[in-house]
């Protein structure tokens, strides 16, 4: 068996399989903020931030991953597992000290993670994807390497807020003492694999290229980009590699406490989004995923690393080998539960009901669906816009703001991956709000093309899972497509006779949204 793992946003999820029968033995999830409300962070981080400020404490996550192993060894002997493999939330940095690595190297089984790891951190909880505080070094940044064109071309990405240098140079900044005793940067992915494999890991090509750091086409750190972001920044980060590298064997500790063979292999850690995109079987081009989760995201493997010329887009690694490109949208599901609450709705009347009672008014409607800050577009909205009929506007028909929600996330998407240029020939939908017909079949609608499901809930740490087993000697592509057929849902193909009228309501989102920026 292999086990996948992934640390993403709001829980922490496992998912075991056993390739030589193509199935999933197992998936569990940790939720953090329901399992650990003493970090009040019940949606996985600290709100109230100030400055766009977005944090959440590492220790959180380790408890989780102690939790979530706790648990999977009460249901299932885990001396099978033969590998580990795993992702994280991307972009999230953890600041660690001299002390990690003896730390690690020695953990006691008569003591918990957090215990253990805690005295370590040089910076007390860790900026993640969600941060927008970094504006002023974003710009630094982009001065110091002459342009965002140049910073683009490097590393994939302009700089962006979220993305860990620019978050890295605002801890240099504002607590160069920390820093200055900070031994190591990881990413949250790299630092669960570290603390797995009992030895600090390095960060691999897909969650390594969400930093601004990395040089794409040379695939090492960019010394000019470290030298932008903060002194002495390349002793503290080991050189990147690929996600399939194996590490060694897991750390004793989770060999004793859990019940691991003392042979399970553990590999690198990659980003959720590229892990993702292995999960759904999407390494080659020609399938589009988009994953509906806390973020929303919209990604597809690349040929060659185009870059998008407005810099919403970014371009990662991904882990099959090639690039891959990738669209963040931070109002995904946090904003369709802000209007789900805002009209005290329950899921069901949510998704469903008020999908299929308006019908009627496709198109209708338009709302820029945006709840708080947006990243794409980077804005610092305050709330949705709306533009339609009365009772739309007025809010008194629910049913009508909810399409105009779903409507506006969609064409929000399509909006900004039009300079991606590829035919949408198939799309593969995942994450929580993907499993609701009426939903799958809007994105069909508005971007024209079929929609297939893939029947399991974390693609992340189902991709996870594969990486292990083709680090182990499996074949990747023959996985990808045992594993698509084994979890292969329902498809659903677009409605033609709509095509105009979301062609138009595209048009008159790009001229609302224009005058909104
Ligand atoms: C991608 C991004 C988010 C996080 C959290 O760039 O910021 O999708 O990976 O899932």
């Amino acid at each position: 068996m292999f086990l996948g793992l992934d640390s993403s946003t709001q829980s922490i999820t496992a998912v075991l399989i056993d390739p030589a029968r193509g199935e999933i033995v197992t998936q569990l999830s940790v939720n953090f903020g329901a399992e650990f409300p003493q970090y009040l962070s019940p949606s996985g981080f600290i709100p109230g931030g100030s400055n766009g400020e977005v944090h959440a404490n590492p220790m959180m996550w380790l408890e989780a991953l102690d939790l979530l192993l706790c648990r999977l060894s009460a249901l299932t002997d885990l001396s099978k597992v033969k590998a580990i493999a795993g992702s994280g939330q991307q972009h999230g940095s953890v600041y660690l000290d001299a002390s990690f690595e003896t730390r690690i190297a020695a953990l006691d089984p008569d003591h918990s993670l957090l215990s253990q790891i805690f005295p370590a951190l040089t910076r007390a909880t860790s900026p993640i994807w969600m941060d927008t505080s970094t504006g002023s070094e974003c710009a630094e940044i982009t001065a110091a390497l002459g342009g965002p064109e140049e910073v683009c071309h490097r590393s994939g990405s302009t700089a962006i807020e979220r993305f860990s240098g620019p978050q890295i140079r605002r801890f240099y900044k504002e607590d160069p003492d920390g820093y200055a005793r900070t031994a190591r940067v990881h990413l949250v992915s790299s630092f669960i694999a570290s603390i797995l494999a009992g030895k600090s890991v390095p960060i691999d090509f897909g969650d390594g290229a969400g930093m601004n750091l990395l040089n794409l086409s040379r695939q090492i750190w960019d010394t000019d980009l470290l030298a932008a972001t903060a002194p002495d920044l390349v002793s503290k980060l080991l050189p990147p590699a690929v996600a399939t590298t194996v590490q060694g064997t897991i750390s004793s500790y989770f060999v004793e406490k859990y019940g691991f063979s003392a042979e399970c292999q553990t590999t690198l850690f990659t980003g959720d989004n590229p892990a993702s995109l292995v999960g759904m079987g999407a390494t080659t081009p020609g399938n589009i995923v988009i994953s509906l989760g806390t973020s929303d995201t919209f990604f597809a493997a690349m040929a060659g690393p185009k870059t998008d010329p407005k810099g919403y887009g970014h371009v990662f690694g991904n882990p099959a080998g090639g690039y891959m490109s990738l669209i963040c949208f931070r109002n995904g599901s946090l904003a369709r539960e802000a209007l789900r609450d805002s009209l005290g709705l329950d899921w069901a009347a949510f998704d469903r009901d008020a999908l299929a009672a308006t019908q009627i008014h496709a198109g209708e409607n338009l709302m820029l669906p945006f709840y708080g800050p947006e990243i794409t577009p980077r804005h610092d909205f305050t709330g949705p816009i709306l533009k339609g009929s009365p009772e739309f506007e007025s809010g008194s028909e629910p049913g009508l703001q909810v399409r105009a929600l779903l409507e506006g996330q969609f064409l929000n998407m399509r909006l900004h991956s039009e300079w991606m240029e590829v035919k949408s020939e198939r799309i593969r939908l995942t994450g929580g709000a993907s499993k609701n017909d009426g939903i799958a079949q809007l994105v069909a609608n508005i971007f024209q093309a079929p929609v297939e499901r893939l029947d399991v809930s974390n693609s992340a740490a189902l991709g996870a899972a594969l990486i292990a087993a083709t680090a182990c000697g499996h074949d990747l592509p023959a996985l990808q497509e045992v594993f698509c057929k084994a979890t292969a849902g329902s498809a659903l193909q677009p409605d033609v006779k709509l095509a105009t009228t979301y062609q138009n309501a595209l048009n008159e989102f790009k001229s609302l949204l224009a005058t909104a920026l």
